[in-house]
Parts: C-alpha cells; structure tokens; sequence
C-alpha cells in the first residue's frame, strides 16, 4: 500500500516536497537527528533537520519567513527562515514507528535551543505540534501564537481539556 503524505513543504519554493514517513526515514544520514530528548529532556523521537528539507525544496532568493501550519487544531507560526534554518528539526518517528498524537504527532516541529515562550521569534511556542505543512514565504505569514500570559493559559488549558 502506498505510504500517506504525512509533509508538505511549498510556497516560495523551485520545488514542493509531498513527504511520506518513508521519504524522511530515506533522506541522507547527515539529515537524521536522532533521540530529541537529548536536547528537550520532556520530548520523544527521530527527527531530520528542516534544513535538508530546505536544500531539496530550494527556497527563492526572497523567501523571508518560514510558515508552519498544524490545520488540525488551525495553530500556525511564522519565524524567519534565516534564524530557523540552522535550528529547525522535524520530528517523524518513535521506537520506529510514526510520532503518536500524545507526542504532537505524526510530525511535530521542534527547535533545538528555544527561548522562553513569549522572548524570542524563535520561542518554545514555535515548537508546533501535528505539523502537516511547511510553508516558505515572502514576508510574515500566519502566526497564532498566544500574545501574553493570559492568551497562553488560556491555550494550555484549552489543551489539556482536548488531550491527545
Ligand atoms: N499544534 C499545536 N502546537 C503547539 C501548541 C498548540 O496549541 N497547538 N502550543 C504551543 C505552545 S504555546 C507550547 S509552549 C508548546 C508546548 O509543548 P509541550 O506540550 O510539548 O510542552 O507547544 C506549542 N505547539
Ligand atoms: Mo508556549
């Protein structure tokens, strides 16, 4: 049976990416990170870096912003591509199986030394969960993530309500 397309990378790009378990557990070992928790003690998993993701879709010479999209709980980030290309790792396997949803899976994005949730572009709140599309882009796009303290409790409860 055919693998589902668990990624998509487009936008500003020469190349759209259509990415199955499969292609991410193919892509060459440079590209591998593995066991996260060596970086985030409280996360699971095998990752590949977003910027070999990035080499093979060849973002355009203006592309500014790299847009992430979790379209199941409608979260969306946007953080410059030039900060986030170097510290970006996508997280697609547990235990050789897909990431499970407890996790934020299959996919979830996670930047390997992130700033307090609300200081930096680059922040813990970057880290989407359920990531399924990857969108590079001309300026900002979407992004909502909580403002202040009481729109980010406000997120967090919301979540623990709904579980995994
Ligand atoms: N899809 C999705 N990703 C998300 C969120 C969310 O609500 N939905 N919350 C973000 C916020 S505000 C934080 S602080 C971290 C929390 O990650 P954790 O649950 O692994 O600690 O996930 C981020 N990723
Ligand atoms: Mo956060």
């Amino acid at each position: 049976m055919e693998q589902p397309v668990l990624l998509i990378v487009e936008g500003a790009v020469e190349r759209r990416l259509d990415l199955t378990f499969a292609d991410l557990a193919g892509l060459p070992e440079p590209a591998q990170v593995r066991d996260v928790s060596r970086f985030h003690a409280t996360r699971r998993g095998d990752g590949v870096t977003l910027e070999a993701l990035l080499e093979q879709a060849r973002p355009y010479a203006e592309a500014d912003y790299v847009t992430l999209h979790a379209s199941r709980d409608d979260f969306h980030v946007s953080v410059p591509l030039q900060a986030v290309r170097g510290e970006g790792v996508v997280v697609f396997r547990l235990d050789d199986r897909t990431l499970g949803r407890e996790h934020g899976g299959p996919i979830r994005f996670l930047i390997r030394d992130p700033a307090a949730c609300h200081t930096d572009q680059l922040d813990d709140c970057a880290n989407v969960k359920y990531l399924d599309r990857i969108e590079v882009t001309v300026r900002r796009g979407r992004d909502t993530r909580p403002a202040d303290e009481a729109a980010h409790a406000a997120l967090h409860a919301a979540e623990t309500r709904s579980g995994p």
